[in-house]
């Protein structure tokens, strides 16, 4: 069978539904539905079977950073699978690709994180993660030092151990999950969750309940905390300034290990390399994904400081690996990656011009009528919308019904905005130029005038009681 880039898209759907399980998503009404099949793409536009584009406004899941159709990356894959398709890492054996890879990750990862263990993306790093610290505190004798504390709402992946490190109730609901050892604390979101409290000081308290939840489970069973530096999947919820630096410092005075997830906010999403360094936060585990392929190949891992490595190598066998840690095609083509990231200046285009640029255009839409909110950092942004600014009140409606209606206004206009709840969000390419900005803008603006008419017609802007 080809890979039938011509057949008709009726023809595509049937045999989607027929034969493919999509990932979060009721495949009956999908299949009732018709699925949209995207062809092609290049820079930050999408094509569909039907010759439709649209401006991708999530960088396909927060990934393509360095955007679509970069001819190099082909060129690398195609180079590297003719020299050397697949070799393995586990007896003793190593090759030029993911030695080459390892050292340049280790240039570019601030502090001491100069040493990789690799996955295929970010769940089966963050699982590597889950069994690296707790090996990690037995090898240094404090094997009850197991428990992750992470929080609500946070996302770290779908595998057992991923999605039991992640806060969303939904997934814990289904396959017996948590897993044991993981604890919860809140998550810093102040306009959802913040009442009267300033951003600071709802900052400051919601850091404190790591420390009341390391007194809790006590500071010897404790072996880590996890968080994305900015919560992605849950919402794009940037922390107020006061918050990782309390995190930081009690991560310190209690001799537990800090995991950053940067699977999204890495390489260039939030104007620097590593939104480590956007909100000054010394991790000594990083989970990277996504853009340091900028999704063109499968590739994750965690970066490990100094420290932290030199326990495990110490340690007799680390009884863990994938058959494709360190794949050299796709180390190949994440090389080729962050060598146009680095000569094209991607990243100080992020933190010195486009995201700036966005952060301005994004703010204005907090005038429109519907939106109580709109922040962004770097490459990502979200907006909160409420039928009251003025109490931040969500709405009388179901969660995510107000949401779903404005993300398919979104793509109605050609724009690809996805919604978390009854929040909007965005993560376009990183390459994103000004003017193509400027079209997100004006079609989301669109959306929102047309979610607006259609809640005031149906009678929805009406607040929760
Ligand atoms: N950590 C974070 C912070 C993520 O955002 C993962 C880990 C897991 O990575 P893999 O490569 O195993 O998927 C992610 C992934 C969404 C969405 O709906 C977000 C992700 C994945 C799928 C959907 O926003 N993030």
């Amino acid at each position: 069978m080809t890979l039938l880039h011509n057949m008709p898209t009726a023809d595509l759907q049937k045999l989607d539904a027929a034969h493919h399980v999509h990932p979060f998503t009721a495949n009956a009404d999908l299949a009732a539905k018709g699925t949209r099949v995207i062809t092609s793409a290049k820079g930050v536009f999408l094509r569909d079977s039907d010759g439709i584009e649209l401006l991708d406004g999530m960088a396909g899941l927060w990934c393509t950073n360095i955007g679509y159709g970069r001819d190099e990356l082909a060129d690398a894959a195609h180079a590297q699978m003719l020299q050397l398709p697949y070799y393995n890492t586990f007896f003793h054996t190593s090759h030029p690709p993911v030695i080459a890879l390892s050292a340049k990750l280790a240039q570019l990862a601030p502090g001491d994180l100069n040493h990789v263990f690799y996955a295929s993306g970010g769940s089966e790093a963050n699982d590597t993660n889950i069994r690296l610290v707790r090996h990690y505190w037995a090898i240094k004798g404090k094997p009850d030092k197991k428990v992750i504390i992470s929080r609500h709402n946070a996302y770290h992946g779908s595998t057992m151990g991923g999605a039991s490190l992640g806060g969303f109730s939904a997934m814990h609901a289904q396959g017996g999950l948590p897993i044991p050892d993981i604890a919860f604390i809140d998550q810093p979101f102040w306009y959802g969750e913040g009442g009267d409290m300033s951003p600071e000081d709802f900052g400051l308290e919601r850091a404190r309940q790591l420390e009341a939840k390391i007194a809790e489970l006590g500071e010897d069973k404790v072996a880590a905390f996890i968080a994305e530096p900015v919560q992605g999947a849950g919402g794009v919820i940037i922390p107020p300034s006061t918050y990782w630096p309390e995190i930081q410092q009690i991560c310190d005075a209690h001799d537990i290990l800090l995991i950053a997830d940067e699977v999204i906010c890495g390489f260039g999403r939030t104007g620097n390399w590593f939104g480590s360094e956007t909100y000054g936060i010394r991790p000594d585990i990083m989970t990277i994904a996504k853009g340091l392929s900028s999704g063109y190949a499968p590739i994750g891992g965690s970066l490990l400081s100094d420290e932290v490595a030199d326990v495990i190598a110490n340690g007799g066998d680390f009884n863990h690996g994938y058959t494709y840690s360190g794949h050299p095609v796709a180390c190949a083509v994440a090389m080729e990656n962050l060598r146009i990231m680095e000569d094209e200046h991607m990243v100080e285009q992020v933190r010195d011009v486009t995201g700036p640029y966005l952060a301005q255009k994004w703010a204005q839409l907090a005038d429109h009528g519907l939106v109580g909110e709109a922040v962004s950092v770097g490459m990502m942004a979200s907006l909160a919308m409420t039928p009251d600014k003025a109490a931040r009140a969500a709405f009388a409606a179901d969660k995510g019904t107000v949401g779903l209606r404005c993300r398919d206004r979104s793509f109605a206009n050609g724009l690809v905005m996805r919604h978390v709840g009854d929040r909007m969000i965005i993560a376009p390419p990183i390459v994103i130029s000004k003017g193509e900005i400027d079209q997100l803008i004006e079609r989301a603006s669109t959306a929102l005038d047309e979610t607006l008419a259609g809640l005031k017609q149906d009678g929805l802007m009406t607040a929760a009681g």
